[in-house]
């Protein structure tokens, strides 16, 4: 299986996993400018929203918010991602949420956009309505997103999607009002981890949107704060497999724990993805780990770093992607055999 988006979001870990990544990610990607994107948007009578599979906040709030805006517009927009997964209710819970069609009713317009997509990958069967059609965009932040649209925005120094949508919109001349302040808000509260490493500029940005009237508090609870019930007893059990290898990563240390498919089956996918913000506040390891079975065999990896360790070619070597501190890949096995696949590459 795969699975979706990076970014330094908590739900971005699992995303990190079968992003395909240019071997040189140092090297940044070709960047189309924000007035190219908008002036491709300003032409189109009809516009292909795609947010990638399990979607998170920052890919959902990014698809509505410029939804919304096209919508205004006068534009006749659709917005997908792929299924069969429902959206978690906090998304669902989002302005213009009832644009998202279900994936079997999806049109496939002549200008398709791709938000926070590292790879085409991420829009599973989904892809052939943004590599089909005759204009494609891609509006995306992870590092390892080596572009695929015919315009590409990509900025690896924007904290979210939602910051690069709001700098089309600008381009655009839609006024900010609340709804499309809320949608953008969820993916910048979401991928600067509640602002924890939010730069100077996200800050600016949150200002902004607080100031159309954006319930900050509400929103950030909803989607970072809230658990079903089950979700504890995940934890747990997540917590209690924990381990230290104080001497992986050349010393650097790993801390790596399992969410077994028994425990993944029992809570809402999204819900898996806060194991990985628990167990990397060990400072014990630079590195954390959380091996996720999403089917019997098969896990998706979720892999954060401190600061030494430059998790990009590692996800890459096993065909996943990300950013530096965030990546992830998947991988087939038990879960000893997932631990020592990992082991043996670093
Ligand atoms: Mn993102």
């Amino acid at each position: 299986m795969t699975q979706g988006g990076t970014g330094l979001s908590s739900r971005d870990a699992a995303e990190a996993a079968s992003q395909h990544a240019p071997a040189d990610h140092a090297e940044k990607p070709p960047r189309s400018s924000v007035a190219r994107v908008a002036e491709a948007l300003a032409g189109a009578d009809a516009v292909t929203v795609l947010c990638h599979i399990r979607p998170d906040a920052d890919t959902i709030g990014s698809g509505l918010g410029l939804a919304i805006a096209l919508d205004r517009l006068g534009v006749d927009v659709e917005v997908g991602f792929p299924g069969p997964w429902a959206l978690p209710e906090a998304l669902a819970a989002l302005p213009g949420a009832t644009m998202i069609l279900d994936p079997a009713d999806l049109l496939g317009h002549p200008v398709a956009i791709a938000l926070d997509c590292a790879s085409v990958e991420r829009l599973d069967h989904l892809a052939p309505l943004l590599t089909e059609a005759p204009t494609s965009i891609v509006i995306d932040h992870h590092a390892s997103n080596g572009g695929y649209g015919h315009i590409d925005l990509i900025d690896p120094e924007a904290d979210c999607t939602a910051e690069l949508v709001l700098a089309v919109l600008d381009a655009l001349n839609v006024e900010i009002d609340r709804d499309i302040a809320t949608c953008l808000f969820a993916g910048l509260v979401t991928d600067t981890g509640s602002f924890r490493w939010a730069r100077a500029g996200s800050h600016a940005v949150a200002a902004r949107l607080l100031a159309t009237g954006v319930d900050g508090p509400g929103w950030t609870r909803r989607l970072l704060d809230t658990h079903n019930f089950g979700w504890l007893a995940m934890v747990s059990s997540a917590l209690d497999s924990a381990v230290l290898r104080p001497d992986a990563f050349g010393g650097a240390g790993l801390v790596y724990a399992h969410v077994d498919h028994h425990s993944s089956q029992a809570i809402d996918w999204a819900e898996a993805e806060s194991v990985i913000d628990l167990v990397r506040t060990v400072g014990d390891a630079d590195v954390a780990v959380v091996f996720k079975e999403s089917d019997p065999g098969t896990w998706s990896v979720s892999m954060r770093s401190r600061s030494k360790v430059d998790l990009v070619p590692l996800a890459v070597s096993h065909g996943g992607g990300g950013h530096p501190h965030a990546a992830g890949f998947s991988v087939h096995g038990t879960a000893d055999e997932v631990v020592a696949v990992l082991l043996a590459s670093v």
